[in-house]
């Protein structure tokens, strides 16, 4: 039981959906606080019927709170989890600055919620793209021990935020009556189009987001032999990430072994019906907790490979699902800093 918890970034999209979730889920807490910048301190806030008003983000907020979520852009994280971390305040980090800071447990609670354990003030949770990815993961490194990924996204507009999503609405409506729009969140038009290009340019060819696909899965599952090859790739979709992801496996997992290992997998769920058109859609994900997986088959290129299709709602899964399911996770453990 946290006696007081701050959500911090309270009124940004994936701030809203934290709210949403810790109001119907059953985190056990006594008193909440809502914490954000100056341009949202002052506006108020319903919590389970009763209004709030949202408290600038300052190292004196923290004074009193057990447990604070945050949603912040890097630079504001790097900030205030000091201040936070100083005062006796378990943080969990959505933000992308402490993920490889090697004193930070970086936590999906199906894959590896040992790690949580271990902390020392600051948990992060991944990138959305990864959080999906390591879900789907975890049963065949589980019964086969991966040794390689080849995984290509397919990147909804809400990973770059509200402004991307109306970027994809206003960009496609312009298009349709042949005027020019300009794009505020991305370099080139979303609509009609697909941009593979997310992040900044960052090692060999790859991009940014590309890179926290390969070192935080490397970390959740505590093995820097995986080898992994992302391509990551904006598509005019407004919201849930789609992957595709070839596996190899160093024991041979079977078409029929990988159908089971993903239909009793934790936080899975095994949409899979070619025949029939069944498999996961952006549209059918949206606004669902799970990971969903679909068109399981042996990878025809290598001996022990399996390759699939996976859906997640990106803002909550990939975000505010997984962080309220740590502060979970840490509420079953103890919360106290080892
Ligand atoms: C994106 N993964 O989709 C990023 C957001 N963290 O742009």
């Amino acid at each position: 039981m946290f006696d007081t918890i701050a959500v911090v970034g309270a009124t940004g999209a994936v701030g809203r959906l934290i709210r949403t979730l810790l109001a119907e889920r059953e985190l056990p807490f006594g008193r909440i606080k809502f914490l954000a910048s100056e341009r949202s301190a002052g506006s108020t806030i319903e919590f389970r019927g009763e209004t709030h008003v949202v408290e600038l983000l300052c190292p004196d907020a923290f004074d009193g709170i057990n447990l604070a979520i945050g949603s912040t852009p890097d630079p504001v994280a790097k900030e205030f989890v000091p201040w936070a971390v100083d005062r006796g305040c378990v943080v969990i980090d959505e933000s992308g600055y402490w993920r490889m800071d090697p004193t930070v447990p970086l936590v999906v609670p199906e894959v590896n919620p040992e790690a949580a354990r271990n902390h020392r003030g600051i948990i992060a949770s991944p990138n959305c793209s990864t959080t999906q990815m390591v879900v789907a993961m975890k049963p065949l490194h589980d019964a086969g021990r991966i040794r390689r990924v080849v995984v290509s996204t397919y990147q909804a507009t809400s990973g770059a935020g509200v402004v991307g999503q109306a970027d994809l609405e206003n960009g496609t409506h312009m298009a349709c009556h042949g005027k020019d729009y300009e794009y505020q969140a991305f370099a080139h038009p979303i609509a009609f189009n697909l941009i593979p290009q997310i992040g900044s340019p960052k090692h060999a060819g790859y991009t940014s987001e590309e890179m926290k696909m390969v070192l935080e899965t490397q970390k959740i599952f505590g093995d820097d032999s995986i080898r992994v090859c992302p391509t990551c790739v904006r598509v005019p979709v407004s919201n849930c990430h789609s992957e595709s992801i070839l596996v190899e496996t160093e024991k041979k997992i079977t078409l029929d072994q990988a159908r089971e290992l993903f239909a009793s997998a934790p936080g899975i769920k095994l949409v899979d019906d070619l025949p029939n058109g069944k498999y996961p859609m952006p549209r059918d994900c949206s606004g669902e907790d799970a990971t969903f997986v679909g068109r399981v088959r042996e990878d025809l290129s290598c001996d022990n490979g399996i390759a699939f299709w996976c859906v997640s709602d990106n803002l909550r899964k990939g975000a505010a699902t997984n962080a309220v399911q740590i502060a979970e996770l840490l509420a079953t453990q103890g919360a106290s800093v080892s």
